[in-house]
């Protein structure tokens, strides 16, 4: 039998003035509250790039160039992996329109944000950018 390839979700690390852009889940229950790389599932025929443009564009209101990944990929379960992009921002302003709460993390905070469990195995690769 084939084995299809696990479905990707992708995040943006947008790191502007040595501070990295969090975002805090509203959903599922077992997320809600805790912060995340912003970003999303990509879709059937779309670049994880192209992807990850659409959601930050739907998640912040921003315009974005993505960039090299940050750290390993992930594995969120067995069908669908998380992989992590440098991006940096053209146009916009960081807007929480479908999370609770933004905030801008130095390397100092970051070491205490509650992330994500996924995101968590980024903590070196994220510091290492700020
Ligand atoms: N996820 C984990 N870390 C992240 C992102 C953006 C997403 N930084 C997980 C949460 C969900 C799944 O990936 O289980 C799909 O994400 P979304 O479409 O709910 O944002
Ligand atoms: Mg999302």
């Amino acid at each position: 039998m084939p084995v299809p390839e696990p479905a990707l979700v992708v995040a943006g690390a947008l790191v502007e003035n040595g501070r990295l852009l969090l975002a805090r889940r509203a959903s599922p229950p077992e997320l809600a509250g805790l912060w995340e790389l912003p970003g999303g599932k990509v879709d059937p025929g779309e670049t994880p790039e192209d992807a990850l443009v659409r959601e930050l564009r739907e998640e912040l209101g921003i315009e974005v160039t993505v960039g090299e990944p940050v750290g390993v990929d992930v594995a969120l379960s067995a069908t669908l992996t998380l992989r992590a992009y440098a991006v940096t921002r053209f146009a916009g302003t960081a807007t929480a329109l479908e999370h609770e709460a933004l905030r801008w993390v130095d390397a100092a905070d970051l070491r205490g944000v509650d992330l994500v469990p996924a995101d968590a195995a980024w903590l070196p690769d994220l510091a290492a950018l700020l």
